[in-house]
């Protein structure tokens, strides 16, 4: 009767949830600002959803078409298709390496995908749902092509930054039309745009501002994440313009009606449909009915996505889905802040990055370490660093320290003491009863943390329990009791033994290679989460459990300092690519050139100037006489220095004082690769005698 009304209000309580996570650009592998501000959070609500025992349907896949595929295509001098089917793999196989989730990764090749887009598209076209309108758009007549997206930058209208995109600007997040940029620039020839006419469909969000407005600013005003809630509210505050989902390119689906020869859709509006295709694919081999994830209003669907693709997911997908008419929108779109890397935005032009397939190489099974880092530190709110040493201490100091050893002392004092078996508990003190009190109360916590998408106060929930271990131990001291009573022991171990039995549960959202590790050690894989909170005995006595393997190992400097240095070279490369050269001055004639008197000297005595931070006043032997010399160098060098220095002086400089010092003459410097100040002397200086003519 019991199990009967228990399995019964689970069935009830059981939900459906579309889950979703941005489809990333097949132009690179993913890093882990992607893996941060998406993949982890997405995997984490999915897989807590399932162990809750609903019904879930986690979609992802490549986004194949649009411009950043047609510019590295074009870089690597190979075609588009090429450059999908290299990342795609790529990408596909760490996600799975790392554990991600997905009930289906799909790519937006397929041809269910052209297929579900086009009918898409059609549907919105017969429906009278678009505009079609000729209007002036950006063209570079040099690549014989029309300027869109990526293909053109210029200053955002709204904010200033001068490198915005032709439909968006990265840096206050703006949906923006080409045509809206100032300074247009093309970003195939560099050249300057002109307008040219070309027909295109648009989809007039003007329309659907009221929809939006009850939708989002009234319906979701508490639920949203603030940050997503006010870029919305922004846009919309500011008025929706009809927005072109039609493009005058190769790379893409063709435009499906008529007129439509040599254009394609918009891949902002293909892209976020092949979520749908994802799931079409995933339910006709599980021989599920797709529409059930999209189409019932009693699904939940939620979106996880970068903060730069907000626009995208709460104003124009939401406002095609409703368009279309038959479709549920997203419940929530917990979008998150961008990560950065030691200090610096992430950057793959510049390789700026920690690289998903590079960390599963250097790191082998160390997938969990990454999880809980991004995840503890995870851009929740704001924009957040990532940086090596903090991975090390999350690793070293919480995994290893504090969950590790709790798990430790666990599995080998139970080995040591009761050959691997549960003992069996006598009367329990007041700190069991808390103890186990407590434990009882964290799945609901983690629960609540983790259904409000506060996945760092989730996974810190989870590492609080393991404290609770290590201190229920600490305190109670089985490793003494062991001599003076046998019965204490046994119960504090059996209470140990629960917590240790939770944690392999718990766990799973975040750790799931560690989940699944101490269920072997434990040999105990049948409990639910919410087993925890009733009356359910986790492991109980006399379950023998299996043999104790380490679960987290400490991460040494030295591995830390070879990520740090590789990303120090790269550091230097970046710099080097970004010195620009000036432009070279007016000609001179030679008798301008003769003009300068340059000679070979030696600093002999150097000190600051007081109350100055830029100077030293040099004493210089110039060979023909030793003069002072007042140079602006005090930042980069100390006096003791430069005593001794080899130098080339302009020695016929006009004389001019400098707080009240006269200086004759001027030590030529110049800067080394990074940076730094460095004197200018003459090759085998020690050979060349001072006041010797360069010329
Ligand atoms: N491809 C990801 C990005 O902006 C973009 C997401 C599409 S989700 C439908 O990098
Ligand atoms: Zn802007």
């Amino acid at each position: 009767m019991c199990t009967f009304v228990g399995s019964l209000i689970e069935s009830v309580m059981a939900k459906r949830y579309t889950i979703t996570a941005a489809l990333p650009y097949t132009n690179g592998p993913i890093h882990i600002g992607h893996l941060a501000g998406v993949y982890v959070p997405a995997d984490i609500f999915a897989r807590y959803l399932r162990l809750k025992g609903n019904d879930v349907a986690f979609m992802c896949g490549s986004d194949e078409h649009g411009v950043p595929i047609t510019i590295k295509a074009k870089k690597e001098g190979v075609s588009p298709q090429n450059i999908v089917d290299k990342y795609h793999g790529i990408i596909k196989q760490s996600f799975e390496e790392f554990g991600i989730s997905f009930d289906n990764y799909s790519r937006t090749s397929a041809k269910m995908h052209h297929d579900t887009a086009s009918e898409f598209f059609k549907t919105l076209y017969d429906n009278n749902e678009f505009v079609e309108e000729v209007s002036q758009q950006l063209y570079d007549a040099e690549a014989n092509q029309f300027l869109a997206d990526r293909f053109v930058t210029g200053t955002c209208p709204k904010c200033g930054y001068e490198e915005a995109y032709g439909d968006q600007c990265e840096s206050c997040g703006s949906s923006l039309n080409a045509t809206d940029l100032i300074n247009p620039k093309s970003a195939i020839t560099g050249n300057v745009p002109t307008l040219k006419k070309t027909k295109h469909w648009f989809l007039p969000l003007n329309k659907y501002e009221e929809f939006l407005r009850n939708w989002i600013l009234v319906g979701h005003k508490k639920d949203w994440k603030p940050n997503v809630y006010g870029q919305v509210k922004s846009w919309i505050d500011d008025g929706l313009r009809p927005r072109a989902v039609t493009r005058d390119l190769d790379w893409g689906i063709p435009v499906p009606v008529e007129g439509g020869e040599g254009k394609v859709l918009y891949v902002w509006f293909d892209a976020p449909i092949g979520y749908i295709s994802a799931t079409k694919e995933w339910a006709a081999r599980e021989g599920k009915n797709w529409e059930d994830y999209w189409k019932d209003k009693d699904t939940t669907l939620v979106h996880f996505i970068g903060k730069d693709n907000i626009v995208f997911h709460c104003i124009i997908f939401p406002a095609m889905l409703k368009a279309e008419g038959s479709f549920i929108l997203p419940e929530n779109v917990p979008a998150n802040e961008f990560l950065n890397l030691e200090g610096n935005k992430l950057s793959t032009s510049k390789n700026w990055a920690v690289w998903l397939p590079d960390y599963l190489k250097d790191f082998p099974n160390q997938q969990d370490v990454l999880r809980y880092t991004l995840t503890a530190n995870a851009p929740e709110t704001k924009d957040n660093d990532f940086t090596w040493k903090d991975f090390q201490a999350r690793n070293n100091n919480e995994l290893v320290a504090i969950f590790g050893n709790f798990i430790n002392r666990v599995v080998v004092l139970t080995h040591k003491y009761y050959n691997g078996v549960v003992p069996n508990p006598s009367n329990y003190s007041q700190i069991d009863l808390d103890t186990l009190a407590e434990l009882k109360a964290y799945p609901a916590v983690i629960a609540s943390s983790i259904e409000r998408y506060r996945f760092r106060e989730a996974s810190q929930e989870l590492m609080n329990l393991a404290r609770l271990g290590n201190k229920y131990l600490a305190e109670e001291e089985p490793w003494k009791t062991i001599k003076t009573d046998e019965a204490r022991t046994k119960t504090v171990m059996y209470v140990a033994l629960q917590i240790a039995a939770a944690l392999a549960v718990l766990s799973e959202p975040f750790l799931p290679f560690t989940s699944n590790k101490l269920k072997s050690i434990l040999n105990e894989s049948g409990n639910s989460w919410d087993d925890i909170s009733n009356e359910k005995e986790l492991l109980p006595t006399n379950h023998v459990i299996g043999k104790g393997e380490l679960l987290f190992s400490k991460i040494e400097d030295a591995a830390i300092q070879e990520q740090l240095d590789k990303l120090e070279a790269q550091k230097r490369t970046n710099e080097m690519a970004d010195k620009t050269v000036e432009p070279q001055k007016d000609i001179i004639t030679f008798d301008d050139f003769t003009k300068l008197d340059l000679r070979v000297g030696t600093i002999i005595e150097a000190e600051k100037m007081p109350k100055t931070k830029k100077l030293l006043v040099l004493k210089v032997d110039t060979g023909i006489d030793v003069r002072i010399i007042v140079s602006g160098i005090a930042e980069s060098f100390s006096p003791e220095e430069v005593i001794g220095k080899r130098v080339t002086v302009l020695v016929n400089l006009a004389p001019r004082k400098l707080r009240g010092v006269e200086s004759e003459g001027m030590i030529l410097m110049t800067e080394n690769e990074t940076g730094n100040l460095v004197f200018v002397n003459p090759d085998k200086g020690d050979q060349i005698a001072n006041g010797i003519r360069i010329s």
